[in-house]
């Protein structure tokens, strides 16, 4: 073991992690420390560096000290401020919303999908209203997949449409209406002033508005997308970084397989 691995060890052991207080750690536990950076609409100069240390306090952080400063333009200035924090976090209370941990391969899903509903899977996915970002929809649904974990396409029992980026909400309604879909797939990478809160919303109100929002699996994902805030906006679940066509997949079967369960149940 490398002495420098050994030493942050050690002082993390040597003292108590009190999971209702805690703090960055810099150097030592609980010493807080921080890193900020941002920049302010201001030309650099001794005024300005004061003017991001004061904002930096302000923050939440004491000892402040700015690192450094470059001027962008004549106009703008980024500063890279460090400091001490003097809030700390309750994690033993925090409570978050995890989708479940069981996750199928492919061969599991197209199985599961045989004995539990009988037919291909239809679902449609695209990176919806002006986000032009493809690489997170494609990752999900390209035959080729990602980082190793297949996407839909290849999945024997799904049937997987990808529409590509830049698809207007009703565009995206009407598709999956005339394909009878499933699933629908929607991705959001732009998340300035909130573009993809505004944008995740009209969808499901289009699809309320078509009788269609209890018919569809609905799921998002992206960059910023977690499940809590996907639930909260009307959406099934919601992923986010770290997750691939599996976790996808599996989710959605099963939740398939239980409404189609629940149908049969009220049938009767
Ligand atoms: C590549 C890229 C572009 C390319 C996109 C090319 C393409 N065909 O997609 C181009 C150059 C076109 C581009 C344009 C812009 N971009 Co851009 N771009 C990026 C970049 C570098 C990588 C994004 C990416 O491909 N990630 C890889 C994928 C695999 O990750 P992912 O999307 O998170 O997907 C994973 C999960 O989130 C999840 N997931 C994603 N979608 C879905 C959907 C579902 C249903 C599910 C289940 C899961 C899921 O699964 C994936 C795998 O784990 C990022 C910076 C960065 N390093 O992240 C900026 C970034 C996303 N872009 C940004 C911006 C601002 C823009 C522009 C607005 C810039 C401009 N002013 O013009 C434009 C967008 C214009 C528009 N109308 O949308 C910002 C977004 C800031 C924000 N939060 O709003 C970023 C973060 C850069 C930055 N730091 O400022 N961009």
């Amino acid at each position: 073991m490398s002495g420098g691995l050994y030493t942050l060890e050690k002082k993390v052991v040597d003292q108590t992690l009190d999971l209702s207080k805690v703090l960055p750690y810099g150097d030592t536990l609980n010493d807080g420390k921080v890193q900020v950076s941002f920049t302010l609409p201001l030309a650099k100069n001794e005024r300005s560096m004061e003017a991001a240390k004061l904002l930096t306090e302000k923050m939440g952080l004491t000892h402040v000290h700015v690192a450094y400063a470059k001027a962008l333009s004549q106009e703008f200035t980024y500063f890279i401020v460090y400091g001490d924090m003097v809030h700390s976090v309750d994690f033993s209370s925090i409570q978050i919303s995890e989708v479940e941990e069981e996750v199928f391969d492919m061969e599991q899903t197209n199985e599961y999908i045989r004995q539990h509903i009988g037919r291909k899977v239809v679902v449609i996915g695209a990176s919806t209203g002006t986000d032009a970002h493809t690489v997170g929809i494609d990752a999900i649904m390209n035959m080729k997949g990602y980082a190793g974990h297949y996407g839909l396409e290849r999945y024997e029992m799904i049937e997987a449409y990808n529409l590509g980026s830049q698809v207007e909400n009703l565009d995206f309604v009407q598709k999956a209406k005339s394909l009878n879909a499933d699933v629908l797939l929607v991705s959001q990478t732009v998340t300035q002033k909130d573009v993809h809160i505004t944008n995740l919303t009209e969808l499901v109100e289009l699809l309320e508005a078509e009788g269609m929002r209890e018919k569809v699996v609905l799921i998002c994902g992206g960059p910023r997308i977690n499940n809590e805030l996907a639930k909260e906006l009307g959406y099934d679940v919601g992923f986010g970084p770290g997750k691939f066509a599996d976790n996808v997949a599996t989710f959605m079967v099963k939740e398939l397989a239980a409404r189609l369960k629940d149908k049969s149940f009220m049938d009767l």
